[in-house]
């Protein structure tokens, strides 16, 4: 009986799959392509397999759009000081303050060749951006290493070149090649390099200017120095066309 079932549920195989939605979007690109009237917003891509279903924020304005938003600092509603499984699988809400993680930002870039945007805003209300024309992360055996080239100024100079080829590094798994443990030094999470960092996107979220403790806050040094902690902060991939 069993082998019976078997054969029938084999032959049935290709009917039953070719019900089920053959298109899931693995980025915002994909939600963009299938019909480019849609707004920005929070929308549910695929990143990794059918179940790997995660919500995002696409932004659907900037430059073209298509943008998947990976990490958004806005109000300082959520804490950023986080370990190592945080950073991995991600956490925090598409619709406000979020990290995507690792693991899925590690299967999206295996997939399609990605750029890079960095936006952001000071307290004043300047927006500024910078933009890389390359950005990839090696597997978690590599320790999420990053890869990231083709730096465009959009106001903001390069703070993150200087970030290229380092492991991730969390408060609880020090990945770095400076002797300290950056994550904690700088209460945040990134691809700290031997200098630690010239930016600190998932750092504390402080307003604006303050010199109490140096270069922990929301930083990008090329733009406001190590002691200005941004208002908002955004890093977004999209496929290259
Ligand atoms: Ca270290």
């Amino acid at each position: 009986m069993m082998k019976l079932v078997s054969v029938v549920l084999l032959l049935l195989a290709p009917a039953l799959t070719s019900c089920l939605p053959l298109v899931l979007p693995l980025d915002c690109s994909d939600i963009y392509n299938h019909d480019s009237t849609r707004p920005s917003g929070v929308y549910i891509i695929y990143p990794i397999e059918a179940t790997s279903a995660v919500q995002v924020y696409c932004d659907m304005d900037s430059d073209g759009g298509r943008w998947m938003v990976f990490q958004r600092r806005m109000d300082g509603s959520l804490n950023f000081y986080r370990p190592w499984d945080h950073y991995k699988k991600g956490f925090g809400s598409a619709a406000g303050e979020y990290w995507l993680g690792l693991e899925s930002l590690f299967h999206l870039t295996l997939r399609k060749k990605y750029e890079l945007l960095v936006d952001m805003e000071d307290f004043s209300g300047n927006k500024v951006f910078a933009r890389y024309s390359s950005f990839s992360i090696d597997p978690e055996s590599d320790g999420y290493k990053l890869h990231v080239s083709g730096f465009t100024d959009g106001g903001a100079g390069d703070s993150l070149s200087h970030h290229n080829g380092q492991k991730f590094s969390t408060l609880d798994k020090d990945q770095d090649p400076h002797s300290d443990n950056c994550a904690r030094r700088y209460l945040g999470a990134f691809w700290y390099g031997s200098g630690c960092h010239t930016t600190n996107p998932n750092g504390v979220y402080r307003w604006g200017a303050d010199n109490t403790i140096i270069a922990v806050g929301v930083e990008w040094s090329q733009w406001k120095g190590f002691n200005y902690s941004l208002k908002t902060i955004s890093m977004k991939i999209r496929p290259v066309q």
